[in-house]
Protein backbone atom coordinates (compact mmCIF):
# COMPACT_ATOMS: atom_id res chain seq x y z
CA UNK A 1 0.00 0.00 0.00
CA UNK A 2 1.25 3.77 -1.22
CA UNK A 3 1.04 6.00 1.95
CA UNK A 4 0.09 9.60 1.11
CA UNK A 5 2.41 12.07 2.19
CA UNK A 6 0.44 13.01 5.43
CA UNK A 7 -0.18 9.41 6.24
CA UNK A 8 4.06 8.84 6.03
CA UNK A 9 3.99 12.06 8.08
CA UNK A 10 1.93 10.40 10.92
CA UNK A 11 3.22 6.82 10.81
CA UNK A 12 6.70 8.26 11.48
CA UNK A 13 5.80 10.24 14.07
CA UNK A 14 3.76 7.55 15.83
CA UNK A 15 6.46 5.21 15.27
CA UNK A 16 9.68 6.98 16.65
CA UNK A 17 7.40 7.82 19.99
CA UNK A 18 6.25 4.45 19.51
CA UNK A 19 10.50 3.26 20.03
CA UNK A 20 10.30 5.45 23.24
CA UNK A 21 7.91 3.72 24.96
CA UNK A 22 8.88 0.28 24.28
CA UNK A 23 12.43 1.64 25.68
CA UNK A 24 10.17 2.75 28.56
CA UNK A 25 8.20 -0.59 28.48
CA UNK A 26 10.95 -2.43 29.19
CA UNK A 27 12.53 -0.04 32.58
CA UNK A 28 8.64 -0.63 34.06
CA UNK A 29 8.95 -4.56 33.80
CA UNK A 30 11.65 -4.30 35.95
CA UNK A 31 10.05 -1.22 38.02
CA UNK A 32 6.96 -3.64 38.72
CA UNK A 33 9.21 -5.20 41.91
CA UNK A 34 10.30 -2.25 43.24
CA UNK A 35 8.53 -0.43 46.50
CA UNK A 36 8.06 3.06 44.54
CA UNK A 37 6.80 1.38 41.81
CA UNK A 38 6.81 2.56 38.14
CA UNK A 39 3.86 5.60 38.42
CA UNK A 40 6.17 8.41 38.08
CA UNK A 41 8.64 7.09 35.65
CA UNK A 42 5.04 6.21 33.46
CA UNK A 43 4.13 10.03 33.85
CA UNK A 44 7.66 10.82 31.94
CA UNK A 45 7.71 7.86 29.62
CA UNK A 46 4.17 9.21 28.76
CA UNK A 47 5.37 12.94 28.50
CA UNK A 48 8.35 11.64 26.81
CA UNK A 49 6.68 10.00 23.70
CA UNK A 50 4.33 13.39 23.54
CA UNK A 51 7.38 15.65 23.29
CA UNK A 52 8.62 13.29 20.37
CA UNK A 53 4.80 13.57 18.63
CA UNK A 54 4.79 17.30 18.93
CA UNK A 55 8.12 18.01 17.42
CA UNK A 56 7.65 15.72 14.41
CA UNK A 57 4.37 16.77 13.56
CA UNK A 58 5.47 20.65 14.15
CA UNK A 59 8.14 20.18 11.92
CA UNK A 60 6.46 18.49 9.21
CA UNK A 61 2.96 20.90 9.43
CA UNK A 62 4.49 23.95 11.00
CA UNK A 63 1.15 25.60 11.13
CA UNK A 64 -0.79 23.08 12.25
CA UNK A 65 -1.98 23.43 15.75
CA UNK A 66 -2.78 20.56 18.47
CA UNK A 67 -5.30 18.86 21.21
CA UNK A 68 -2.77 16.62 23.35
CA UNK A 69 -3.70 14.39 26.46
CA UNK A 70 -0.87 16.40 28.33
CA UNK A 71 -0.42 19.88 26.51
CA UNK A 72 -3.75 20.44 25.61
CA UNK A 73 -4.77 22.86 23.04
CA UNK A 74 -2.03 24.62 21.38
CA UNK A 75 -3.60 26.52 19.08
CA UNK A 76 -1.48 26.85 15.27
CA UNK A 77 -2.02 29.91 12.81
CA UNK A 78 -3.84 27.35 10.14
CA UNK A 79 -7.58 27.25 11.99
CA UNK A 80 -8.67 24.57 9.59
CA UNK A 81 -5.94 21.58 10.70
CA UNK A 82 -5.61 20.39 14.23
CA UNK A 83 -3.35 17.13 15.08
CA UNK A 84 -5.48 15.24 18.12
CA UNK A 85 -2.71 13.24 20.00
CA UNK A 86 -2.49 10.47 22.73
CA UNK A 87 1.36 9.91 23.34
CA UNK A 88 0.26 6.92 25.29
CA UNK A 89 -3.26 5.33 25.04
CA UNK A 90 -3.69 2.74 27.76
CA UNK A 91 -1.77 4.27 30.61
CA UNK A 92 -2.76 1.92 32.92
CA UNK A 93 -1.92 -0.74 30.92
CA UNK A 94 1.79 0.63 30.58
CA UNK A 95 2.47 0.95 34.73
CA UNK A 96 1.42 -2.60 34.57
CA UNK A 97 3.38 -4.44 32.13
CA UNK A 98 0.48 -4.95 30.05
CA UNK A 99 1.59 -4.66 26.42
CA UNK A 100 -1.58 -2.95 25.49
CA UNK A 101 -1.08 0.45 24.91
CA UNK A 102 -0.59 3.24 21.26
CA UNK A 103 0.47 5.79 20.22
CA UNK A 104 -2.50 7.52 18.78
CA UNK A 105 -2.71 10.33 16.10
CA UNK A 106 -5.66 12.19 14.26
CA UNK A 107 -5.85 14.77 11.57
CA UNK A 108 -8.98 17.32 12.36
CA UNK A 109 -9.32 19.48 9.33
CA UNK A 110 -12.60 21.92 9.33
CA UNK A 111 -13.80 20.02 12.19
CA UNK A 112 -13.98 16.36 10.52
CA UNK A 113 -11.34 13.44 11.33
CA UNK A 114 -9.59 13.03 8.30
CA UNK A 115 -7.07 10.65 8.88
CA UNK A 116 -5.79 8.55 12.03
CA UNK A 117 -2.74 6.11 13.01
CA UNK A 118 -2.76 4.14 15.91
CA UNK A 119 0.32 1.64 16.76
CA UNK A 120 0.62 -0.84 19.50
CA UNK A 121 4.46 -0.46 19.53
CA UNK A 122 4.95 -3.61 21.87
CA UNK A 123 2.56 -6.20 19.24
CA UNK A 124 4.47 -4.37 16.01
CA UNK A 125 0.30 -3.31 14.53
CA UNK A 126 0.75 0.02 12.91
CA UNK A 127 -3.64 0.59 11.85
CA UNK A 128 -3.84 3.68 9.66
CA UNK A 129 -6.69 5.67 7.86
CA UNK A 130 -7.09 8.43 5.61
CA UNK A 131 -10.74 9.36 4.79
CA UNK A 132 -11.67 7.83 1.70
CA UNK A 133 -8.80 5.72 1.42
CA UNK A 134 -9.94 2.72 3.59
CA UNK A 135 -7.98 1.54 6.66
CA UNK A 136 -5.41 -1.32 6.73
CA UNK A 137 -3.32 -2.92 9.44
CA UNK A 138 0.44 -3.30 8.50
CA UNK A 139 -0.86 -2.73 5.02
CA UNK A 140 -3.65 -5.64 5.21
CA UNK A 141 -6.56 -3.64 3.93
CA UNK A 142 -8.99 -4.34 7.41
CA UNK A 143 -13.10 -4.93 7.18
CA UNK A 144 -15.31 -4.87 10.35
CA UNK A 145 -16.58 -8.27 10.71
CA UNK A 146 -20.06 -9.81 9.43
CA UNK A 147 -21.35 -11.43 12.55
CA UNK A 148 -25.16 -9.54 12.68
CA UNK A 149 -26.23 -10.64 15.62
CA UNK A 150 -25.38 -10.00 19.50
CA UNK A 151 -25.39 -13.94 20.40
CA UNK A 152 -22.44 -14.38 17.72
CA UNK A 153 -20.51 -10.90 19.14
CA UNK A 154 -18.11 -10.34 21.10
CA UNK A 155 -18.41 -6.51 22.44
CA UNK A 156 -15.70 -4.47 24.08
CA UNK A 157 -16.58 -1.23 26.62
CA UNK A 158 -14.66 0.70 28.96
CA UNK A 159 -15.59 0.29 32.53
CA UNK A 160 -15.70 3.06 35.34
CA UNK A 161 -13.24 3.19 37.42
CA UNK A 162 -11.92 4.92 40.99
CA UNK A 163 -13.03 7.94 40.77
CA UNK A 164 -14.05 8.16 37.63
CA UNK A 165 -17.29 7.69 35.34
CA UNK A 166 -21.01 6.73 36.66
CA UNK A 167 -20.51 3.02 38.13
CA UNK A 168 -24.69 2.41 38.38
CA UNK A 169 -25.60 3.02 34.80
CA UNK A 170 -22.30 0.94 33.80
CA UNK A 171 -24.15 -1.66 35.80
CA UNK A 172 -27.23 -1.10 34.09
CA UNK A 173 -25.84 -1.84 31.09
CA UNK A 174 -23.60 -4.37 31.64
CA UNK A 175 -26.78 -6.77 33.22
CA UNK A 176 -28.32 -6.10 30.01
CA UNK A 177 -25.20 -6.81 27.28
CA UNK A 178 -23.94 -9.91 29.47
CA UNK A 179 -26.88 -11.53 29.10
CA UNK A 180 -27.22 -10.84 24.96
CA UNK A 181 -23.50 -11.20 23.98
CA UNK A 182 -21.36 -13.98 23.19
CA UNK A 183 -18.52 -12.11 25.12
CA UNK A 184 -17.27 -9.29 26.56
CA UNK A 185 -14.28 -7.32 26.58
CA UNK A 186 -12.12 -4.89 28.43
CA UNK A 187 -8.74 -4.30 27.21
CA UNK A 188 -8.23 -0.59 28.40
CA UNK A 189 -7.37 1.44 25.34
CA UNK A 190 -10.19 2.99 23.28
CA UNK A 191 -8.06 3.74 20.57
CA UNK A 192 -7.15 -0.36 20.32
CA UNK A 193 -10.82 -0.89 20.81
CA UNK A 194 -11.62 0.37 17.86
CA UNK A 195 -8.87 -0.33 16.35
CA UNK A 196 -9.89 -4.06 16.73
CA UNK A 197 -13.31 -3.18 15.74
CA UNK A 198 -11.71 -2.26 12.56
CA UNK A 199 -10.09 -5.32 12.13
CA UNK A 200 -13.45 -7.29 12.87
CA UNK A 201 -11.78 -8.84 15.91
CA UNK A 202 -14.24 -7.06 18.14
CA UNK A 203 -17.79 -6.78 16.67
CA UNK A 204 -18.69 -3.98 18.39
CA UNK A 205 -17.60 -0.94 21.27
CA UNK A 206 -18.96 1.24 23.01
CA UNK A 207 -17.92 3.26 26.09
CA UNK A 208 -18.48 7.00 27.79
CA UNK A 209 -16.59 9.55 29.66
CA UNK A 210 -13.94 9.26 27.25
CA UNK A 211 -12.21 12.14 25.56
CA UNK A 212 -11.39 13.04 22.21
CA UNK A 213 -7.54 12.31 22.13
CA UNK A 214 -8.55 8.45 23.01
CA UNK A 215 -11.14 8.06 20.14
CA UNK A 216 -10.39 10.05 17.29
CA UNK A 217 -7.96 8.10 15.36
CA UNK A 218 -10.04 4.96 15.70
CA UNK A 219 -13.08 6.24 14.94
CA UNK A 220 -11.67 6.93 11.52
CA UNK A 221 -9.81 3.45 11.44
CA UNK A 222 -13.50 2.06 12.25
CA UNK A 223 -15.78 4.43 9.44
CA UNK A 224 -12.94 3.46 6.88
CA UNK A 225 -13.15 -0.45 7.79
CA UNK A 226 -16.84 -0.12 6.78
CA UNK A 227 -18.41 0.41 10.38
CA UNK A 228 -20.86 2.60 12.05
CA UNK A 229 -20.18 4.84 14.56
CA UNK A 230 -22.65 6.70 16.59
CA UNK A 231 -23.04 8.32 20.48
CA UNK A 232 -23.84 5.58 22.81
CA UNK A 233 -27.36 7.30 22.52
CA UNK A 234 -27.60 6.90 18.70
CA UNK A 235 -26.91 10.32 18.45
CA UNK A 236 -24.58 11.65 14.96
CA UNK A 237 -21.08 10.37 15.59
CA UNK A 238 -19.09 12.99 17.52
CA UNK A 239 -15.53 12.55 18.73
CA UNK A 240 -15.74 15.13 21.17
CA UNK A 241 -18.80 14.08 22.60
CA UNK A 242 -17.31 11.86 25.16
CA UNK A 243 -19.48 8.52 24.64
CA UNK A 244 -19.88 6.95 21.42
CA UNK A 245 -20.92 3.15 20.38
CA UNK A 246 -19.91 1.14 17.19
CA UNK A 247 -20.04 -1.63 14.84
CA UNK A 248 -21.36 -2.95 11.42
CA UNK A 249 -24.34 -1.76 10.94
CA UNK A 250 -26.81 -4.66 12.47
CA UNK A 251 -24.63 -4.84 15.32
CA UNK A 252 -24.36 -0.70 16.01
CA UNK A 253 -27.95 -0.57 15.82
CA UNK A 254 -28.10 -3.95 18.21
CA UNK A 255 -25.91 -2.26 20.72
CA UNK A 256 -27.46 1.24 20.74
CA UNK A 257 -30.71 -0.13 21.25
CA UNK A 258 -29.33 -2.10 24.33
CA UNK A 259 -28.11 0.99 25.84
CA UNK A 260 -31.18 2.63 25.34
CA UNK A 261 -33.08 -0.67 27.10
CA UNK A 262 -30.47 -0.22 29.96
CA UNK A 263 -31.10 3.76 30.04
CA UNK A 264 -35.19 2.81 30.37
CA UNK A 265 -34.32 0.56 32.99
CA UNK A 266 -32.27 3.06 35.19
CA UNK A 267 -34.95 5.86 34.74
CA UNK A 268 -37.92 3.48 36.02
CA UNK A 269 -35.81 2.23 38.79
CA UNK A 270 -35.09 5.63 39.82
CA UNK A 271 -38.61 6.84 39.38
CA UNK A 272 -39.41 4.28 41.95
C1 LIG B 1 -7.80 5.50 28.77
C2 LIG B 1 -8.71 4.85 27.71
C3 LIG B 1 -9.47 3.71 28.35
C4 LIG B 1 -10.48 4.38 29.22
C5 LIG B 1 -9.82 5.22 30.30
C6 LIG B 1 -8.73 6.14 29.77
P1 LIG B 1 -5.50 6.89 28.77
O1 LIG B 1 -6.96 6.46 28.17
O2 LIG B 1 -8.16 4.52 26.54
O3 LIG B 1 -10.13 2.88 27.43
O4 LIG B 1 -11.37 3.45 29.76
O5 LIG B 1 -10.81 5.99 30.88
O6 LIG B 1 -9.27 7.31 29.26
O7 LIG B 1 -5.82 7.66 30.03
O8 LIG B 1 -4.75 5.65 29.04
O9 LIG B 1 -4.93 7.73 27.71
Amino acid sequence: MARSALLHVMTQAAMKAGRSLVRDFGEVQNLQVSMKGPADFVSNADRRAEEIVFQELSRARPDWGFLMEERGVVEGKDPQHRWIVDPLDGTTNFLHGIPMFSVSIALEREGQIVAGVVLNPAMDELFVAEKGGGAFVNDRRLRVAARKTLPEAVIACGVPFLGHGDHPQFLHELRGMMGEVAGLRRMGAASLDLAYVAAGRFDGYWERHIQPWDIAAGAILVREAGGFLSGVDGSKFDHAAGHLACGNEAIHKALVGELEGARRSREALRAG
